[in-house]
């Protein structure tokens, strides 16, 4: 059976497009830092779905963590059918003279380099097989910066310069590469941002119907059930009451 890697998959986008695969019987190797919650989502994807699922706990900020843990996994695991880059964050939400410098790091660290590290273990086996799949979760942040949004917005540009670096570098292998932008979806990503205030957090959603984390796993699953010819290379999704990173129309 077609295995599926996702990164970050503890939460949010990741363990929703985890619940989907599964559902339609692809093995996972799921990741992400909290191991606990990995291993709960194992017991219970193999009992519901009779699938196999490989958790792996690391940061993708370590580049020699993620080379030995991706590198030193079975070989049978190695047959990945689809990269989801998906663990990212955003920290903070300031002027770009007021940042933490740490947050600035953290996210260039996660949604850049992390990123990097984990396709550059994972690519020599999808060129191996001469076939793979390899998804990006970019964003509408990438595509319109906002007001205090900098650093972030600057991450998720260059994952989508990156995406398009693959597609072209990848194009001879018959590898499909595919950009994911979505706009505001409810998840743990704005208590993450705002470093656990609720408040805040909830604010980013009022007046809204927000995108949810399964609504944006339908679409990568669509994505990625398409016939071997068809590559979607660049894909945004929003909320109906959302036009862009800065028109909302909120009730
Ligand atoms: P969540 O905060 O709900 O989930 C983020 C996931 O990333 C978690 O599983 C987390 O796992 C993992 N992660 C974060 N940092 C690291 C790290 N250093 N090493 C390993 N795993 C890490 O956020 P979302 O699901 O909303 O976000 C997923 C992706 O989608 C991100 O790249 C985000 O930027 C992007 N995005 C989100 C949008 C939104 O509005 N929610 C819109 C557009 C794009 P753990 O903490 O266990 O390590
Ligand atoms: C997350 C969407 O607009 O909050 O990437 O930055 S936004």
């Amino acid at each position: 059976m077609a295995i599926v890697l996702i990164t970050g998959a503890t939460a949010g986008f990741g363990k929703a497009c985890a619940e989907k695969f599964a559902r339609h019987k692809y093995d996972l190797i799921i990741t992400g830092r909290r191991q606990e919650r990995l291993q709960e989502l194992k017991t219970g994807l193999e009992q519901q779905y009779g699938i196999h699922v490989l958790p792996l706990a690391f940061d993708v900020r370590n580049e020699q963590t993620v080379t030995d843990i991706l590198g030193g996994i079975p070989e049978q695991w190695k047959q990945v059918a689809v990269l989801i880059n998906n663990a990212g964050l955003a920290a903070g939400l300031s002027p770009i003279d007021e940042g933490s410098t740490d947050d600035w790091n953290a996210m260039i660290d996660t949604n850049v380099k992390g990123l990097l590290y984990v396709s550059r273990a994972v690519i020599p086996w999808l060129k191996a097989q001469g076939k793979g799949h390899i998804i990006n979760l970019g964003s509408i942040a990438g595509r319109q910066t906002y007001a205090k949004g900098n650093v972030y917005c600057a991450s998720k540009a260059a994952v989508d310069a990156i995406t398009l670096g693959m597609r072209i570098d990848l194009l001879p292998y018959g590898i499909k590469v595919t950009g994911i932008c979505p706009g505001a979806a409810e998840t743990e990503f704005s208590l993450v941002r705002f470093k656990g205030d609720e408040q805040k957090a909830r604010d980013v959603y009022k007046g809204l119907t927000p995108l949810s984390a399964e609504d944006v796993a339908d679409v990568i699953f669509y994505c990625a059930s398409l016939p071997p010819h068809v590559c979607i290379n660049d894909l945004v999704l929003t909320p109906l009451q959302q036009a862009s990173a800065y028109y909302y129309h909120r009730k």
